[in-house]
C-alpha cells in the first residue's frame, strides 16, 4: 500500500537540477556544531562503493534547519519562575504508601504551551529507599504517558499492610496554598530536595520545577555530554540524543535524567531520576537545580543511598541490571573507518599476530556494505566467498569479527531495477514497520545509502521483521556481534526530505566524510615531518579540505516558528527552544524530526530520546534468535536509563587529542552511574590524526577500561598499535597486564550484572566523604584494589597523582616493583611515567585473581592461574573470583572462590559447580615485613622466594592437578 504510493510519487517532477554530480558538496551539520567538532573533510571517493563515480548528492539545502534561537542564550525570553503562578494543593488524602491530593491551576500563563488546570499529585514510599512523587493532569487528553513495556517502571516493594512510613529514610513534605514539596532524609533532617520559592509549571510543552541545591555542591549525572566528573554551576546540560562529533557540554548520543547529589557536611549521598523520555534541559546554579521537560509527565523516583555506591546500586537495579557480557568481550578490539576491503582486514589481523599484539576482534565499519545499504555486503570489495573464508579462518583462531549496523534503511529507487532489488526495504514495507509522516505517508530521511526509512520499533511487525533480516545476514556473514551506530536516530536532512525524490536514489549524503587529516595532537613534534609528509601527499591526492560551511537557514526566524498551538502543541518547533547542539539548533537538524509518528500514533517528539534503546532491545531480542543462550555482544551509540542491559557503549566520535583522553574518565564515570558499565572511548582518538606518543599513552589508558577498541575516522593515518614501534612497546606491555588480569575484570563484569556497580570507580565513590578528593577525575580504580595514574599531557615523563588514605589507612604498592610506597594522604606525588610506562598502583587490602595471558581470551583461559595478594597495614586482605563458561546467558554451572588473607595466612575457599581445570601456578604476596622461615601449601612446604617485602610462591602447579579451585586450600608463611 504505502509502496504503491512511493511508487506513484515516483512520476511526479523529477528534479535533477539540485542534484551534484560526483564530487562532495561542502561540509555541513555536524561539523559546525560546537567548539570540538571540527572534523568533517575528506573525500567520500575512497570510502564509497563502486557506484561513488557517479553518485548524486542530496541536495545541500535540505539538511539546513531553521535557525533557533535556545531560550538560555535569549535575552528577551520568559523566565518562567518569574512569570508562572504555580499551582494550591487540595484533597490531601492519605493512601497506604503515602498520599494523594490535587493542584490546582492559580492563573494560567501559558508561557511555552498550555497550562494544564488539574493535576493529580500521587506520593509512593515505595521502599524505605526510595520515594516516588508523580504529578500528571487529571485530563490526560494530548498528554504523553510513558509505558512501561518501553522503559521500566519502578515498582512498590514488600507488603503494604506492614510497611512503616518511620523506617523510610525519606520523608515527603508539602505546603498546600503555593504548592511546593521537600525531600528530606529522616535520619539527618537534611533537605535533600525542595522546590519551596519557585512555581511548578506544567503545561502541554513545558513542565518545569526547581530545586534548592546546597552551595558548593557536588552533583553528578546528567549524561550524556563531554564534561568533566562535576556539574559545575553555570552547566545547562541539555537531554536530546544527538548524532555529534563529542562537541564539549553539549548535548550527545545518549540520555540519562538522572543526579547524584553528594554531600560533603552531611556525609551522603542521594540520587533523582525522572522517568521521562522527554526533550529536557537541566540548568544548575550556584543552589539551584531547575529541570524542564517538552512533555509528558512528572514522574520522579528519589533514591536514599546513603553512599555513593548505594545510590548507584539502588537505581541501576530499578532500571536494568547491565548486560553480561561475554568474557571475550574483554579482549581486544581494532576498529577503523577505511578498512577498504576485505584484504585489509586480512592484514591487519596478520599484522597484530606478526607484532604478537593480542588481537580478539576486529571490527567493520561501513567500508563493507554495498552501497551502505544496511544487511549488504559489497560484491568487489568484500565478497561474499572471500568474507566467508575469512570470517572461518578468523573463528578457528578463537577470534571475533564484530560488523556496523547503521539505524536507516535505505528506501531503493523503484525506477531502477537493479537498485529495487533491495529486499530489506521492501519486505519492512510490506509489513509496515517504518515510521511514518503525520500525514501516514512514509518518513523518508538520508543517511549514507541516500534517501532512507527508519524502522519503527513500536510497530506490530518490526521485531519478527528484525528478527529475519538479521538471521538472513547472520546466514551469509556470521559475525559474533553488533556495533549499533547512528541510532539517535540519525538524519542528515531537515525532515521528511526524500517524499517525493527517493528516486533519486542512489544518493550520497551532501557532506565530506573522513577526519580533518591535517590535525595532529598538541604537542606533535614536527621532526616527525617526513613520516607525515609521506602520507600527506597520498592524502591529498583523494582528499577535498574544503571547509566552507552552510550557508545561513533560509526558512524564518525563531518567532514565527516557536508559537504556541493547540493539542499537542508546536511538535516540530516547541514554543521553548533547547539548547541543540547542532548548527541551527532546529531538532530536525542531524535527526528524524519530531513529527515522524510511529505505528500507535506515538510522535518521535515523545521518545526520540529511546530511539536507539528501543533499537537496542530489538537487536538483543535477534541476536538471541541466532545464538540461543549466548550473552548478544552489542556495542552501541544512542542509550537511555536502562540500556545498558542490552549493550555495551562507545563514547562515539572524539578527536585524537589529549583533552578528549583525559574527558574518557569522566565519560566513564557517568557511564558506570547511568548503569552502562561497559563503556570505552576510540583508543588513540577518532577525527584527526593521532601520533605516537599520543597513541602509546592512549592505548595504555585503555587498556584499562572495560571496552578496549581502537578506531579512526576514514582518512586519518593508521593508528593500529603497531604502526609505531613506541606504541607496539607500550601497547604489549599493558596488554600483558590487561590480559594476565583478564579474571579480575570477568569478576568486575560479574558483579557488576549482580549489583549495577560500576567497574572504573571514582574517588568520589571509594573515598565518599573525602572531600579533597571531590571531583577527582584525572585518576580512577578498577574495581576496589587497581589505581591507575595515566598521563593525559604531551612532552612530558612524569606525571602527579593523588593517593587517598595513604599512610593513614591505605597502603598502595606499586604494580610493577611491588613495593610499598610512601605516599602521603592528600599530596600530590610526582610519579615517573617515561612513555611505555603507565602507574599503575594495587591498593593493600585486596587479593588479584590472574590468568597468565595467552594470545586470545580462549588461550588465556587455557593457562595457569595466579594470585597477588596486597596485605594493608594489618596484615589483610581480601578478594573475589567469579568465573563461568563465558558465554552462557542462563548459567547453568558457576564457580565463586572467597580469599581471604589474615595473620600470615590465605584461605581461597571455592563454591559452585563449574570446573576450572588449570593448576595454580603461583602466589604473590606483598607487604610481608620479615622474611618468613617456610612457607606452606596446605600444612606441606613449597618454595618461595622474598625480595623488597614480597613473598613469590611459584611452581605450585602440581598441588591442584585437579584445577585452581577444585578444593579448599591454605597458604600459609
Ligand atoms: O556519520 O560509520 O560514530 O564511529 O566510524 C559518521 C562511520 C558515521 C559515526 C560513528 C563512527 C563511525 C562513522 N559513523
Amino acid at each position: 500500500m504505502i509502496f504503491s504510493n512511493l511508487i506513484r510519487n515516483s512520476v511526479i517532477g523529477v528534479g535533477l537540477a539540485s542534484l551534484v554530480v560526483g564530487a562532495p558538496a561542502s561540509s555541513a551539520a555536524s561539523s559546525s556544531a560546537s567548539s570540538a567538532s571540527s572534523s568533517v573533510a575528506s573525500d567520500s571517493a575512497s570510502g564509497s562503493s563502486s557506484q561513488s563515480d557517479s553518485a548524486y548528492t542530496v541536495p545541500n539545502e535540505l539538511t539546513l534547519g531553521v535557525a533557533q534561537v535556545p531560550n538560555i542564550y535569549n535575552e528577551s525570553a520568559v523566565d518562567a519562575n518569574v512569570a508562572a503562578k504555580g499551582y494550591s494543593l487540595v484533597n490531601v488524602t492519605t493512601i497506604p504508601r503515602g498520599l494523594t491530593g490535587i493542584l490546582e491551576l492559580k492563573e494560567a500563563t501559558n508561557i511555552y504551551g498550555y497550562d494544564f488546570e488539574h493535576l493529580n499529585l500521587t506520593v509512593t514510599y515505595q521502599s524505605d529507599t526510595r520515594l516516588n512523587i508523580h504529578i500528571e493532569p487529571t485530563n490526560l487528553t494530548d498528554v504523553f504517558i510513558l509505558p512501561e513495556k518501553l522503559v521500566i517502571k519502578p515498582k512498590v516493594e514488600g507488603d503494604t499492610e506492614s510497611f512503616n512510613f518511620d523506617d523510610s529514610d525519606l520523608v515527603f513534605e508539602y505546603s498546600e496554598k503555593d504548592f511546593s514539596f521537600e525531600v528530606i532524609r529522616s535520619s539527618t533532617g537534611e533537605v535533600l530536595f525542595s522546590t519551596a520559592g519557585n512555581p511548578l509549571v506544567f503545561s502541554n510543552q513545558f513542565i518545569q520545577f526547581n530545586t534548592s541545591l546546597p552551595k558548593g555542591h557536588a552533583i553528578t549525572g546528567l549524561g550524556e555530554s563531554i564534561h568533566g566528573s562535576l556539574n559545575e554551576p553555570g552547566t545547562v546540560k541539555t537531554l536530546y540524543a544527538n548524532d555529534v562529533g563529542d562537541p564539549i557540554d553539549g548535548n550527545i548520543y545518549g540520555v540519562h535524567p538522572v543526579y547524584y547529589d553528594q554531600r560533603y557536611n552531611s556525609n551522603t549521598t542521594h540520587g533523582v531520576y525522572w522517568r521521562t523520555s522527554a526533550i529536557q534541559e537541566v540548568v544548575i546554579g550556584e543552589e539551584s537545580l531547575t529541570w524542564r521537560a517538552l512533555s509528558g509527565v512528572i514522574d520522579l523516583y528519589f533514591f536514599s543511598g546513603p553512599d555513593p555506591k548505594d545510590v548507584i546500586r539502588q537505581y541501576v537495579k530499578e532500571i536494568g541490571l547491565p548486560a553480561f557480557q561475554p568474557y571475550w568481550a574483554l579482549g581486544y578490539h581494532q576498529c577503523r573507518w577505511g578498512y577498504r576491503e576485505i584484504e585489509d582486514l586480512v592484514d591487519v589481523v596478520d599484522n597484530f599476530k606478526k607484532f604478537n599484539i593480542p588481537l580478539e576482534t576486529i571490527w567493520s565499519d561501513i567500508d563493507y556494505m554495498d552501497s551502505y545499504k544496511d544487511f549488504t555486503n559489497d560484491p568487489h570489495r568484500y565478497p561474499t566467498d572471500k568474507y566467508q573464508d575469512f570470517l572461518d579462518e578468523l573463528h578457528n583462531n578463537s577470534q571475533h569479527y564484530v560488523p556496523i549496523f547503521d539505524a536507516a534503511i535505505y528506501v531503493p529507487n523503484p525506477n531502477n531495477a537493479t537498485d529495487n532489488d533491495y529486499e530489506p526495504f521492501h519486505a519492512g514495507n510490506e509489513s509496515d514497520v517504518f515510521l511514518k509522516n503525520p500525514d501516514g505517508s512514509l518518513y523518508i530521511g538520508a543517511v549514507w545509502p541516500g534517501f532512507t526509512a527508519f524502522p519503527d520499533f513500536l510497530a506490530n511487525n518490526t521485531q519478527d521483521y528484525w528478527n529475519q533480516m538479521f538471521k538472513d545476514w547472520h546466514d551469509r556473514i556470521p559475525f559474533d556481534g553488533i556495533w549499533s551506530d547512528m541510532n539517535e536516530v540519525s538524519s542528515f536532512c531537515v525532515g521528511s526530505c526524500g517524499s517525493g525524490r527517493y528516486f533519486e536514489n542512489p544518493a550520497q549524503p551532501p557532506f565530506l566524510v573522513g577526519g580533518e587529516v591535517t590535525q595532529y595532537p598538541t604537542g606533535f613534534n614536527v621532526s616527525n615531518s617526513t613520516e607525515w609528509k609521506s602520507i600527506s601527499s597520498s592524502i591529498a591526492a583523494t582528499a577535498s579540505t574544503s571547509k566552507s560551511s552552510p550557508t545561513s537557514s533560509s526558512s524564518s526566524s525563531i518567532d514565527s516558528m516557536n508559537t504556541l498551538a493547540p493539542g499537542k502543541g508546536n511538535i516540530n518547533y516547541p514554543p521553548y527552544a533547547i539548547n541543540h547542539a547542532q548548527g541551527e539548533h532546529d531538532l530536525a537538524t542531524h535527526a528524524v524530526s519530531p513529527n515522524a509518528t510511529h505505528q500507535d500514533g506515538t510522535l518521535e517528539y515523545d521518545i526520540h530520546n529511546l530511539y536507539g534503546f528501543l533499537q537496542e532491545k530489538a537487536i538483543h531480542e535477534a541476536l538471541l534468535e541466532i545464538f540461543p543462550n549466548k550473552r548478544p555482544f552489542i556495542i552501541a551509540r544512542s542509550t537511555f536509563a536502562g540500556a545498558g542491559a542490552y549493550m555495551g557503549h562507545w563514547g562515539g566520535d572524539n578527536n585524537a587529542d589529549y583533552d578528549m583522553m583525559y574527558f574518557s574518565i569522566p565519560q566513564a564515570f557517568s557511564m558506570g552511574l547511568s548503569g552502562i558499565p561497559f563503556f570505552g572511548v576510540d583508543v588513540c582518538g577518532f577525527n584527526g590524526n593521532s601520533d605516537a606518543e599520543l597513541c602509546s599513552r592512549w592505548m595504555q589508558l585503555g587498556s584499562f577500561f572495560p571496552f578496549y577498541r581502537n578506531h579512526n575516522v576514514l582518512g586519518a593515518i593508521s593508528q593500529e598499535p603497531y604502526v609505531w614501534s613506541s606504541v607496539a612497546d607500550a601497547t604489549r606491555t599493558s596488554m600483558a597486564i590487561r590480559y594476565l588480569l583478564l579474571p579480575y575484570y570477568y569478576t568486575l563484569l560479574h558483579e557488576s550484572h549482580v549489583t549495577g556497580l560500576p567497574i572504573l570507580r571514582s574517588f568520589a565513590w571509594q573515598f565518599p566523604y573525602e572531600k579533597q578528593y571531590k571531583g577527582v577525575d584525572n585518576q580512577f580504580f578498577v574495581g576496589d584494589a587497581l589505581l591507575v595514574t595515566p598521563v593525559l599531557q604531551p612532552g612530558v615523563k612524569k606525571v602527579n597523582g593523588t593517593f587517598p588514605g595513604a599512610n593513614v589507612t591505605e597502603v598502595y604498592y606499586d604494580w610493577y616493583t611491588h613495593e610499598k610506597q610512601n605516599f602521603t594522604d592528600g599530596k600530590n606525588e610526582t610519579l615517573a611515567a617515561p612513555i611505555g610506562h603507565i602507574p599503575l598502583h594495587i591498593r593493600g587490602g585486596n587479593i588479584l585473581p590472574l590468568q597468565e595471558p595467552g594470545y586470545t581470551v580462549a588461550e588465556s583461559r587455557q593457562n595457569p592461574f595466579g594470585l597477588i595478594v596486597a596485605l594493608d597495614n594489618e596484615g589483610k586482605a581480601e578478594g573475589k573470583l567469579y568465573l563461568d563458561d563465558g558465554e552462557s546467558l542462563e548459567i547453568e554451572e558457576s564457580l565463586y572462590v572467597n580469599f581471604v588473607a589474615s595473620k600470615n595466612e590465605l584461605i581461597a575457599s571455592p563454591f559452585g559447580d563449574y570446573n576450572a581445570s588449570q593448576p595454580l601456578a603461583n602466589v604473590t604476596i606483598l607487604g610481608v615485613e620479615h622474611k618468613p622461615k617456610q612457607v606452606q601449601f596446605d600444612g606441606s612446604k613449597v618454595k618461595f622466594s622474598y625480595e623488597n617485602s614480597t613473598i613469590f610462591v611459584t611452581n605450585l602447579e602440581t598441588k591442584t592437578p585437579s584445577g585452581a579451585f577444585a578444593n579448599q586450600f591454605t597458604i600459609s608463611w
